[in-house]
């Protein structure tokens, strides 16, 4: 990243009287938000704040939380990011083996698009909320279930993720620095690195992340992963960012910085992407270190804090989040806030905000054929993709009057009279170039004479 000089920056729009102003008018104030104003304009966004260095600022959330008002309202207006705190793990996404569900990933992901927010994808493999089928899986054929997994998951959002976790948590705690005993683990060791390299097949845009907690710091479980790390670089196992969790008590380490500049220094990308913060008397300072410590380090892309309010949090007890349950914002987000305001901002490094659509050349076409009888018919349809491998379809079938749709197989009709769009099911969407499925419907009265139209998404 190119940081412009203190000597050359902008004149900043507004002056730091101003910011004290803004600053006085929210109902708590970090001690820090009047002892270190920013330097420069104050954005009064966390997600504008770090956008000006070309940082993201995003939180956790899931989908049947959008209906939450003031959940998403802060969402809305803070956050430049999103990762789903659950509806992208692998018991979430693939229920039952190779039949997947993406229910509430997609609306995730959509509402990230409508936002212009990008995402972070949560996690790929993890030994942990693996759905029951996997979890009784050993040797090759988890292996195998393992390599489909990331190929449907990462393939599904091909082009719609800022960076994945690929493999979550999988270093031992305490002191040894080694793996953790998992399924997974004992398929071999290489597990990691096929995963990796599976999910840089599948979607090869997103940075690809390696994803644990407890690595705050330079100590043995995060030197354990460094090593991984330099030995991937050095065989040229794709990897390009390494996630801190950063689920925080009320200390910090006082490498925590340097610990992110060392794997920053092996070739990586950092990121934060779990933070929370027990609550206690130095909250907002341990959330201003963390902040500082991100912007320290050039590497770091931007920072995830693992829920909205405190009442949104799997720590709720320790109330550990920026807002509190009334939403209203703490002294922690404050103290972040001013810290992002306190850097340099850079205008030509812009954050990756919006949620790309699906790849550009996605296109497909459908084509029927009819069982016809007095006073009925079934028609079925196949679609066919085009020069490029598609994610999901839809086929508009235009009824005569007086027809109607009696049932569907292999897909979702939108209604059963006049004009009915069939979308995918979870299992048929995704055709590679050329790929084609077949869907059908039966119906009563005059079968449909026109061609229908099929759409790409
Ligand atoms: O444990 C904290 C985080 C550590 N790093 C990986 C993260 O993925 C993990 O997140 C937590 C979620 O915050 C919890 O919400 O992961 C837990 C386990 O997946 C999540 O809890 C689970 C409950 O254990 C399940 O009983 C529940 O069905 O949430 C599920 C969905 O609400």
């Amino acid at each position: 990243m190119i940081r412009r000089s203190r000597t050359d920056r902008t004149p900043r729009v507004r002056p730091r009287t101003v910011l004290l102003t803004l600053a006085a008018g929210v109902a708590l104030i970090a001690p820090t938000a009047l002892v270190a104003p920013a330097a420069n304009a104050a954005a009064t966004t966390l997600g504008a704040a770090a956008a000006q260095s070309g940082r993201y600022f995003g939180a956790a959330t899931s989908s049947f939380m959008f209906s939450n008002t003031q959940h998403t309202t802060i969402l809305n207006r803070e956050f430049n990011s999103i990762v789903a705190e659950n509806e992208m793990k692998w018991d979430a996404t693939e229920p039952q083996q190779n039949v997947f569900n993406f229910t509430g990933s997609d609306r995730l992901v959509a509402h990230a698009r409508a936002n212009g927010m990008s995402v972070r994808g949560h996690a790929l493999v993890w030994h942990a909320q693996q759905p029951g089928w996997a979890q009784n899986l050993s040797g090759t054929a988890l292996r195998n279930a393992m390599i489909n997994h990331i190929n449907r998951v990462a393939g599904h959002f091909r082009g719609q993720i800022h960076s994945w976790d690929v493999v979550n948590e999988a270093f031992a705690d305490g002191g040894g620095g080694g793996r953790r005993d998992s399924n997974l683990q004992r398929t071999g060791n290489d597990w990691i690195e096929v995963a990796f390299r599976t999910a840089r097949t599948a979607d090869p845009n997103a940075k690809l992340c390696y994803n644990d907690y407890n690595t705050d710091g330079i100590n043995a479980k995060s030197t354990g992963i460094y090593n991984m790390v330099r030995d991937f670089k050095s065989r040229g196992v794709p990897i390009d960012c390494v996630g801190f969790q950063s689920h925080l008590g009320t200390g910090l380490a006082s490498d925590y910085q340097a610990n992110l500049q060392r794997f920053a220094d092996l070739g990586v990308d950092v990121q934060i992407t779990e933070l929370d913060v027990a609550q206690g008397s130095n909250q907002a300072s341990i959330y201003e270190r963390v902040t500082r410590a991100c912007l320290a380090v050039a590497r770091c892309n931007g920072i995830t804090v693992w829920g909205v309010r405190d009442n949104d949090s799997w720590r709720r007890g320790e109330n550990p989040l920026l807002f509190d349950a009334n939403g209203n914002k703490k002294p922690a987000y404050n103290s972040v806030l001013n810290a992002l305001n306190s850097v340099t901002p850079n205008p030509t490094n812009p954050p990756p905000t919006t949620t790309p659509p699906p790849p550009g050349n996605a296109a497909c076409t459908a084509s029927v054929s009819l069982n016809t009888w007095n006073g009925g018919f079934v028609a079925t349809i196949r679609v066919t993709a085009g020069n490029a491998a598609i994610r999901g379809w839809t086929v508009r079938v235009t009824l005569p009057g007086g027809t109607a749709v009696t049932g569907t197989w292999n897909a979702q009709a939108s209604g059963s009279t006049g004009t009915v769009n069939f979308s995918n099911v979870s299992y048929n969407g995704q055709l590679g170039a050329g790929g084609s499925t077949e869907f059908g419907f039966q119906g009563t009265g005059t079968a449909p004479s026109t061609t229908p139209t099929c759409t790409a998404t």
